[in-house]
């Protein structure tokens, strides 16, 4: 995850040379698209759906950049049944999808709302007839602005409130899921709800920001036991997102700074996870603004998992710059490297690194790629998207994956983000993610070149 020693031009050389190398996987291995409720369903008012932080947060002025939301999306709450047609024509076996907590607890705890069930249930009775196995989240990001009115991840509170609804969730859905995870990456819902208000509730306090980190992971392991007891044959776990940390030069302010980070945003996870502390040289460095924590919190927290979904998309790339306000980092973009729509580095050796790194660091279980893609500016032409530059962000990151299971990481399955495009939070519909084109105004999808060379891939 911190990772110095290879220079910009050496990589690119290699990656090149790697690029015709062919993907050969097991024949277990798991081939899945991934969305998430509030990114595609829409409907957020239909059948006692509650509002969510992120309804509020996209009714606030200027926190999304066309200012749209998510009230229709991808209108999948209506088109699943397309939606999963659509799935088992690419040839894919699974499918990541997350539950919305207010369609289920409209306020958040207590009242249950039946329809919200009844809508999670078909869907997974309709994967399970398609021959595809549901990937179920549990919280992807849509927390009842119920709950956020008395605090949010913030307050000890909704550790309690989350169990329970991953209590009713998982009594409902049971074993026919295949696996459940209980958040999906939890940095973003506190670093950039809490810390640097980007995402919703849109706060910006460093110590609100790991406040809600720690009650994040405590209700993640809190919930883990109730969520085995109702669906004991299934799978048990959390994704997170994980950005190796790369310094800039061997100068030791940068490869001192790439160290930190890393402690902020991968080993901040990762640690409570899997060695049951925080990391103490983040710890001290955060100073006063240490979360709260009571005895045997991060006992819970490392309650153990029958699998790790890792979300990459790209690296992380730093020099100290001590006119930057403190960590000092300044983040750097390179003359000669590729970036996606959103500014990110393809980088796919980060990919390799990453999982290699943590394999030494940690006793893992298995692992799922539970993200992985990039947003272009598609265009669509004659009901075409020639979408070249996704399909090699898709095959060089394959290839990464195949490098690093060469080198002994148990990965067993691996997840597009996203099936199709969809509302990209604070960016709304101006960034394109899916290897399905959405045409908003008709909600017709449309395979983009990078599905139809999944598809073919996948009949291999
Ligand atoms: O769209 C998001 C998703 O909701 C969480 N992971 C990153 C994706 C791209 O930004």
């Amino acid at each position: 995850m911190f990772i110095s020693g290879q220079s910009h031009k050496e990589y690119y050389k290699k990656a090149k040379q790697t690029m015709n190398h062919r993907l050969t996987f097991p024949s277990s291995f798991v081939w899945g698209v991934a969305t998430s409720s509030y990114q595609i369903e829409g409907a957020t008012t239909k059948d006692g759906r509650g509002p969510s932080i992120w309804d509020t947060f996209c009714a606030t002025p200027g926190k999304i950049s066309d200012q749209t939301n998510g009230a229709i999306a991808c209108d999948h709450y209506h088109l699943w049944e397309q939606d999963l047609d659509l799935i088992q024509s690419l040839g894919f076996k699974a499918y990541r999808f997350s539950v919305a907590w207010p369609r289920i607890l409209p306020t958040g705890t207590s009242t249950v709302n039946q329809k919200g069930l009844d809508f999670y249930d078909r869907l997974v009775d309709g994967l399970l007839e398609r021959d595809i196995q549901p990937f179920c989240t549990l919280y992807h990001w849509d927390l009842p602005q119920t709950l956020e009115d008395q605090g949010g991840w913030v307050s000890r509170e909704v550790v309690e409130a989350f169990v329970q609804y991953a209590d009713i969730v998982t009594r409902r859905l049971g074993d026919r899921v295949t696996a459940y995870a209980t958040l999906n990456e939890p940095w973003c819902s506190a670093y950039l709800g809490y810390t640097q208000g980007e995402h919703a509730p849109g706060y910006t306090d460093t110590a609100m920001g790991l406040q809600a980190a720690h009650h994040l992971l405590l209700a993640h392991g809190a919930a883990l036991p109730v969520m085995r007891a109702n669906a004991p044959n299934a799978q048990h776990g959390i994704v997170v997102n994980l950005t190796p940390m790369y310094p800039h030069s061997d100068s030791a302010e940068d490869v001192a700074l790439a160290q930190q980070i890393n402690g902020f945003v991968n080993r901040w996870y990762l640690d409570p996870l899997f060695l049951g502390n925080y990391p103490e040289e983040a710890w001290e460095a955060y100073g006063e603004h240490v979360p709260q924590t009571q005895d045997g919190d991060l006992a819970i927290m490392s309650a153990p998992l029958d699998f790790l979904g890792v979300n990459y998309y790209s690296r992380g790339l730093v020099a100290y710059d001590e006119s930057e306000p403190w960590p000092h980092a300044q983040h750097i973009k390179l003359e000669d490297a590729e970036y996606t729509d959103m500014g990110w580095e393809v980088f796919p050796e980060g990919l390799t690194n990453l999982l290699v790194q943590i394999h030494n660091d940690y006793i893992l279980p298995p692992i799922y790629i539970t993200e992985n893609g990039a947003a272009y500016p598609d265009e669509l032409n004659d009901d075409q998207v020639h979408d070249q530059a996704r399909t090699h962000y898709y095959e060089t990151h394959l290839q990464a994956v195949q490098n690093a299971m060469q080198q002994g990481v148990d990965v067993r399955g691996y997840f597009a983000w996203s099936l199709m495009d969809n509302f990209e939070w604070a960016f709304g519909y101006t960034k394109r993610f899916g290897i399905v084109y959405v045409d908003y105004e008709t909600q017709a999808r449309i395979p983009k070149d990078s599905a139809k060379w999944f598809k073919e891939l996948l009949k291999t």
